[in-house]
């Protein structure tokens, strides 16, 4: 606030004309400012914004944060902080809202202490914002008075800052309001409602307190055009939300927080029933994708206080072999969350967090209040140090396993399963096999293949649901290990895919519920265990066909409703329709007419869009709750039928 005199008045002289330079830059090569101006690029508009707004918060001065797109893709951000600076700024002669949206980087370090808490990776400033938008104006509540400024065609001021109106002596804050310039973002200049929803959701998370209310113009005809994200126990109340579709084993989630050398630590967690350790990190309100020293200094402190607490404890002999990181990770939905002054970003995506200090804070902190936590609950102490173990064990019976397994497959080619009827070549980028549900589907697919390049491999029930076990039990299940055996890949964190003895892994089952529960399964085990083999594209699923429709010597197969009725306006009604209700009822010529003729077949490819959006998907339609699945069956019918195509 020193740097300036408490009037309004505005002068124009050689810096504005640098100014406006500055801004011709940031248009001139946006992606050096916005990583691209793409639709990733059109939202960083919008973070930019709200970030300086979520910083007023953090410093103290707002708690809510409003947030509007309209039907034109208007952008309106809104703070009840103190309102942006009004009077001259010393160093550039115009008002100090005026050189946060004219000046470049004149966002950052505002000297007196102050940082941007927010930001970090795409902390720009407002006036990159500015640069990039077809018009913008600042509307500011201060001490009973409205100012507003605007500016049009990347940043030109066509009104300069001045008073339009009074307000009471109550009301206070900053209001940005922007429309993106077309001609910059050529791609789209409309927001993606879930992108902006998710965000601002995560924001309200991990800055608990604040009140960040959503609104989507856009939304008329929907239920939810207001979304309200307030969570008074943040990070806590985020780990209750990402484990909403999982079964909690302990009750009371996790939380401790601290601050040292200026540097803020919150950690949260809590443990599931499941097997696969979730832990989210974040610098400054970005999510360290990559992980970096507070990661690692979360990693060893969890590892070393529970294996401390076991032993002091006794759960855990003197004698007994200390529970490994991997062990104490099992099931566990963990947040850790720190804001620091100066973060240093590194790694392929500069999301790994580089500063050295942080792994000490962050461990120290963690690890005395985790301790003190599990003293002070005895109960949910002795569940987690069970889970580790139990996890301990079965990673010993799995390695037990897997060299059993890696043993037999590399003795003899013999030992590939009885089941398998293989193909006789040897070269997997043209070899096929087929997964196929029964026996007696399996025998026509057998007789009807070309035996040359297309392995049959029948399964007989349903194959245990991975979701629920662990790996020495899935070792144990003869449909599995004939699966593994055969691929010759391997599996988990051991497998290699250049190993792999086909290139397209079929999965053929019947078009029925039965048939689609099976297919998920696999896709479950194939996601769970197997994931490079779908991410590199070798999973497939036959198509077979619904309908055989005959007219004398005239027979079509339909795969589709829609199909059939196409049908039967080409060669008229008059014709006799067959269902088919699994793969058992047609003959091994007609499998292979109808779905594994190259020349034919249609196979759908197994894709992973979104690794995390898929796991998520598959512990809701595998987990044990049935509330999360019906209402994401409902919501996502669309997704749904896919997975059953
Ligand atoms: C809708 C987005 O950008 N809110 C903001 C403030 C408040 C101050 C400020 C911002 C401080 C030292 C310049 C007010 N009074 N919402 C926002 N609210 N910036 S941005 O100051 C800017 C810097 O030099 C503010 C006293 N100190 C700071």
């Amino acid at each position: 606030m020193s740097e300036e005199k408490n009037v309004v008045e505005h002068s124009y002289d050689d810096s504005d004309i640098q100014v406006l330079e500055g801004l011709e830059a940031v248009r001139k090569r946006p992606g050096m400012y916005i990583s691209s101006t793409s639709e990733r690029g059109l939202h960083h508009l919008v973070w930019e914004i709200v970030d300086n707004g979520i910083d007023e918060a953090l410093a103290g001065y707002a708690d809510t944060i409003i947030v509007s797109i309209d039907k034109e893709n208007i952008v309106t951000v809104e703070d009840n902080g103190r309102g942006m600076p009004v009077g001259i700024h010393q160093k550039t002669g115009i008002s100090t809202v005026e050189t946060i949206f004219t000046v470049l980087h004149a966002g950052g370090k505002f000297g007196g202490g102050a940082y941007k808490v927010s930001g970090g990776l795409h902390g720009v400033g407002a006036s990159v914002v500015n640069a990039l938008s077809e018009w913008l104006e600042v509307t500011i509540y201060h001490q009973s008075k409205i100012y507003n400024v605007r500016f049009e065609n990347g940043g030109h001021s066509v009104r300069p800052l001045g008073v339009i109106g009074e307000c009471s002596e109550e009301e206070h804050g900053s209001v940005v309001r922007f429309k993106a310039d077309p001609t910059i973002f050529t791609e789209t200049t409309s927001y993606n409602h879930d992108t902006i929803r998710d965000r601002l959701r995560q924001m309200a998370f991990l800055n608990k307190g604040i009140k960040i209310i959503f609104t989507d113009l856009r939304m008329e005809n929907e239920k939810k055009v207001t979304e309200i994200f307030h969570y008074e126990g943040g990070i806590k109340e985020y780990i209750h939300y990402l484990n909403r579709n999982k079964t909690p084993i302990s009750k009371e989630i996790f939380y401790c927080e601290g601050k040292k050398d200026g540097i803020e630590v919150e950690v949260s967690l809590q443990y599931n029933d499941g097997y696969v350790p979730n832990v989210y990190t974040f610098c400054n309100n970005i999510n360290t994708a990559e992980g970096g020293t507070h990661e690692e200094g979360f990693r060893n402190a969890l590892n070393r206080t529970i294996n401390k607490y076991a032993k002091d404890s006794n759960l855990l002999k003197k004698e007994d072999e200390n529970l490994t990181t991997d062990d104490v990770r099992e099931g566990i939905t963990a947040i850790v969350s720190v804001k620091h002054p100066d973060p240093q970003y590194e790694g392929q995506t500069k999301t790994k967090l580089g500063n050295s200090e942080a792994r000490k804070i962050v461990s120290d902190i963690f690890s005395e209040n985790l301790l003190r936590y599990l003293l002070e609950n005895p109960n949910e102490g002795k569940i987690i140090i069970n889970k580790a173990k139990v996890a301990s064990e079965a990673r010993i019976a799995a390695k037990k396993a897997r060299e059993v397994t890696r043993r037999k497959s590399s003795l003899e080619i013999t030992s590939l399963p009885g089941k398998l009827a293989d193909c006789s070549s040897k070269d997997a980028s043209i070899s096929e096999i087929y997964i196929v549900e029964g026996d007696s589907a399996g025998g026509s697919a057998k007789q009807g293949r070309n035996s040359k390049f297309q392995a049959i491999l029948p399964l007989r029930g349903k194959i245990l649901n991975v979701e629920k076990a662990r790996l020495h039990r899935i070792y144990d299940n003869a449909e599995i290990r004939s699966m593994i055996t055969a691929f010759g890949s391997g599996i988990g964190d051991e497998i290699d895919t250049s190993k792999l003895r086909y290139h397209k892994i079929v999965i053929m089952t019947d078009a029925d519920v039965d048939g689609s529960h099976i297919r998920a399964l696999l896709l479950t085990f194939f996601f769970r265990f197997l994931r490079p083999i779908i991410e590199e594209g070798y999973v497939y699923i036959a198509m077979p066909p619904l309908y055989k429709v005959q007219r004398g010597n005239n027979i079509r197969y339909a795969y589709s409703e829609d199909e059939l009725e196409n049908i039967k306006k080409e060669i008229g009604e008059r014709v006799n329709i067959q269902r088919y209700k699994g793969l058992g009822e047609m003959n091994p010529e007609q499998l292979w007419e109808t779905t594994m003729d190259p020349e034919n077949r249609t196979l759908i490819k197994v894709t992973i869009e979104d690794a995390i959006e898929a796991d998520e998907a598959f512990s809701m339609l595998m987990g044990d709750e049935v509330e999360p699945r019906r209402n994401f069956i409902v919501e996502n019918a669309q997704f749904v039928k896919n997975l059953d195509i």
